[in-house]
């Protein structure tokens, strides 16, 4: 997969993308990832990117020209019904669908080419919605001042469900949420730390018992703090 994000903060992501499963993946060339300053496909003297929107209001709104000049540059049309297959624009914005594990996992499953362009919170020219865009997400019910930090966040969700890009030793399928509820609890060595003991189904080595246990566990997390991924889950609620 290639993914080009567009920002108005290029330095934003300085070594974001350096650590863990992102920069594995990057290394084993299973996604390419670049980010492209907005400000460079301007072609007015001041380089300016955004101005003040029409019918007054508070903030700046992000230009189109410079945004459709990127577009053209990166997928060679600014029409998103001659995007090659597989390609995807995703505008990142409040306003956009909430990002879910199975958003994710289909942008993973479809996607061979992704350009992720950055808002900023007061907005976008709406323009670039209509005619560019394919998908508009966002990442949460709270606010951010601009998508860059939406955009982290995408690509990692992203990237960790590309084929191989986990080790062999972890799996995506076993993920909190990748069966809708909340993962259990997890605990490592000494069995006894400061007088609190590790659940002793963990240390008895019976595989059944310990799956109940860890999908009762599951089920108790989910419905105190996460009622609301109940409906629908597997099993019994
Ligand atoms: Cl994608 N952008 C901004 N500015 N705020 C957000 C968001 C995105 N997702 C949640 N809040």
């Amino acid at each position: 997969m290639k993914i080009d994000v567009l920002t108005i903060f290029p330095e934003f992501f300085g070594q974001v993308f350096d650590f863990g499963i992102i920069r594995r993946a990057r290394l084993a060339e299973i996604v390419e990832i670049n980010v492209h300053d907005i400000r460079e496909f301007t072609a007015d003297k001041h380089r300016m990117v955004d101005d003040r929107p029409f019918g007054g209001g508070d903030g700046m709104v992000l230009k189109p020209e410079p945004i459709f000049a990127a577009i053209e540059t990166l997928l060679g049309t600014s029409d998103r019904s001659e995007y090659s297959e597989g390609t995807k624009v995703i505008l990142l914005t409040p306003q956009g669908e909430p990002l879910k594990q199975s958003i994710a996992k289909e942008i993973a499953d479809e996607t061979k080419r992704a350009v992720i362009i950055c808002g900023r919170y007061e907005g976008v020219d709406e323009r670039v919605n209509e005619t560019l865009v394919t998908h508009e997400i966002s990442i949460g019910d709270y606010v951010l001042s601009g998508g860059e930090p939406a955009a982290v966040v995408l690509v990692d969700a992203i990237v960790r469900l590309l084929p191989n890009a986990l080790g062999s030793d972890t799996s995506a399928e076993n993920d909190s949420f990748s069966d809708g509820i909340l993962d259990y609890p997890h605990y490592t060595r000494p069995a006894e730390y400061r007088g609190m003991n590790v659940p002793e189904v963990l240390l008895n080595g019976n595989h059944a018992e310990i799956e109940k246990w860890r999908r009762e566990k599951a089920l108790e997390k989910t419905r105190s703090v996460r009622h609301d991924l109940l409906k629908g889950a597997n099993g019994d609620m």
